[in-house]
C-alpha cells in the first residue's frame, strides 16, 4: 500500500468499475486525549482526530445493491436490500458499510444503491478507531450521492447505531463523535449526555509540544467481551446507586458512594468513571487558559486509574507508558477501550525521538514486538475531497 490513500481509493475504484469515480470522502481515524470509558456514562471526552485517514470512491446505482472493494482485503463484496432490512446478513469488514445502509434506512432515508472503493492509513485494530472512520467515510459518501440531509450534529449516533447494533458491539458515541466532528488544531470537548461539543484549541506547536502516538502492537486479549463487561458493571453500579448514569456522582459525592456499594471491584470501577469525568473537565479547564504543558499529569493520573481501578491495561501498554514517562515525557495514557492499542505521550517537540526510542529499548528488554510511533497534530473531521 503506498501512494497516497485518496489516490489509491480512486485508483481502485477505476480499476475495478473502469470509470472515475464520482467523488471521495474522507473520515480520520481518533485518539482520545482524556476520558476513558465515560462516553458510555453519559459523561466527557477531549478526542482529536488524526492525520491518518479512510478514504471511499464511490458513485450512484440506479439499483439497490451495493458493490464495495476493500484496498486491504482485496475483496470485492456485494449486497442488496434484503441483506440490509436487518442486521447481521453481512459480516466481516463489509459490516460496517452494510450497517450504515441499514441504518440510513431504518431512519427513513431513501439510500442509493452505490460502488465503492475504500482505501485507509488507519491501521486496524490498533484502537484508532478504524471502525468509525469506515463508517463515517461510508456515510458521507451515501448521504452526498443521494442528496440526503443530515446534519453533521445527528451523523454520529447514526453511525454509532451501525455499529451497535448491525455489527453488535456496543460502544459508546466518542468514537463516531470524533471522526465526524473534529476540527483542525482543535480538540472535541464532547459532553455524551446531551452531545453539546466545544472546539478546544490544542496548539502543540505553539507550545513547542508534540504528541507521540505508540501502537503497542499487544495483541487484544478478550477486547470486546472486557469492554462489555465493564459497560455493564458501570450500568449496575449506577442503578444501585439510584442515577440515571455515572456521569451523575461528582467527585464531591464520591466517597458517600463508595461508601454505598458492597463490592470492591464495582467501587473500583466507578471511583474510575466518577475521577475520570472530573479529570476531563480540569485538562479542559487548563487548555482554555493556554496551559497545555500542564495537562501532563492529568494524563498520567487517568493511565494509572485505567490500570489500578479500571483495569483495562496490559503489560505492553504500561511498560510503553513507564518508559515515555521516564525519558521525560510530560503525561503518558493509553488512549481508546484497553486492553491493547495504543498510548499517547505529551512530550516537548524536540524529544519525541528520545522517547520513542526508549520505548522502543523497553520493549526490546521485554521481547515484546516492536512499536510503531507516529507523531500527530489534531486533524479535521469527515469532509469530501473533491
Ligand atoms: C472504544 C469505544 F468505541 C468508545 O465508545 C469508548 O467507550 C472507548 O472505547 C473508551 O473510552 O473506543
Amino acid at each position: 500500500m503506498t501512494g497516497d490513500v485518496a489516490e489509491r481509493a480512486a485508483a481502485g475504484f477505476i480499476e475495478l468499475y473502469g470509470v472515475e469515480p464520482a467523488g471521495r470522502w474522507a473520515a480520520p481515524g481518533r485518539v482520545n486525549l482524556i476520558g476513558e470509558h465515560t462516553d458510555y456514562n453519559d459523561g466527557f471526552v477531549l478526542p482529536f482526530a488524526l492525520p491518518l485517514r479512510t478514504v471511499v470512491a464511490a458513485d450512484r446505482q440506479d439499483d439497490e445493491s451495493w458493490t464495495v472493494w476493500s484496498e486491504l482485503s482485496g475483496e470485492t463484496i456485494t449486497f442488496c436490500a434484503d441483506d440490509v432490512a436487518e442486521p447481521g446478513r453481512v459480516s466481516g469488514w463489509g459490516a460496517y458499510v452494510a450497517g450504515v445502509v441499514w441504518a440510513l434506512r431504518d431512519a427513513g432515508h431513501p439510500v442509493p444503491g452505490a460502488r465503492l472503493a475504500i482505501a485507509s492509513d488507519v491501521p486496524l485494530g490498533s484502537g484508532l478507531s478504524s471502525s468509525a472512520a469506515l463508517e463515517a467515510a461510508v456515510l458521507a459518501a451515501l448521504l452526498d450521492l443521494g442528496g440526503l440531509e443530515l446534519p453533521a450534529e445527528r451523523q454520529p449516533r447514526l453511525a454509532q447505531r451501525a455499529e451497535n447494533v448491525y455489527v453488535g458491539a456496543p460502544t459508546g458515541i466518542m468514537d463516531q463523535s470524533a471522526v465526524i466532528r473534529c476540527r483542525a488544531g482543535h480538540a472535541l470537548f464532547l459532553d455524551c449526555r446531551d452531545e453539546s461539543v466545544e472546539h478546544i484549541p490544542f496548539d502543540l506547536d505553539a507550545a513547542g509540544l508534540a504528541v507521540l502516538v505508540i501502537d503497542s502492537r499487544a495483541p487484544h486479549r478478550h477486547a470486546d467481551g472486557e469492554y462489555a463487561d465493564r459497560r455493564r458493571s458501570c450500568e449496575t453500579a449506577a442503578k444501585a446507586l439510584g442515577v440515571p448514569a455515572l456521569r451523575d456522582v461528582t467527585v464531591d459525592q464520591l466517597d458517600a458512594a463508595l461508601a454505598r456499594l458492597d463490592d470492591e471491584v464495582t467501587r473500583r470501577r466507578v471511583r474510575h468513571v466518577v475521577t475520570e469525568d472530573q479529570r476531563v473537565l480540569d485538562t479542559v479547564a487548563l487548555l482554555r487558559a493556554g496551559r497545555v504543558r500542564d495537562i501532563g499529569p492529568l494524563l498520567t493520573a487517568s493511565h494509572v486509574s485505567m490500570r489500578d481501578d479500571f483495569e483495562i491495561t496490559v503489560p505492553e501498554i504500561d511498560t510503553a507508558v513507564e518508559a515515555a514517562l521516564a525519558a521525560g515525557a510530560l503525561g503518558a495514557r493509553m488512549t481508546g477501550g484497553g486492553f491493547g492499542g495504543c498510548v499517547l505521550a505529551l512530550v516537548d517537540a524536540n524529544s519525541a525521538e528520545a522517547v520513542a526510542t526508549a520505548v522502543r529499548t523497553a520493549y526490546a528488554e521485554r521481547d515484546f514486538t516492536a512499536p510503531n510511533t507516529l507523531t500527530v497534530l489534531p486533524a479535521p473531521g469527515a469532509t469530501r475531497l473533491n
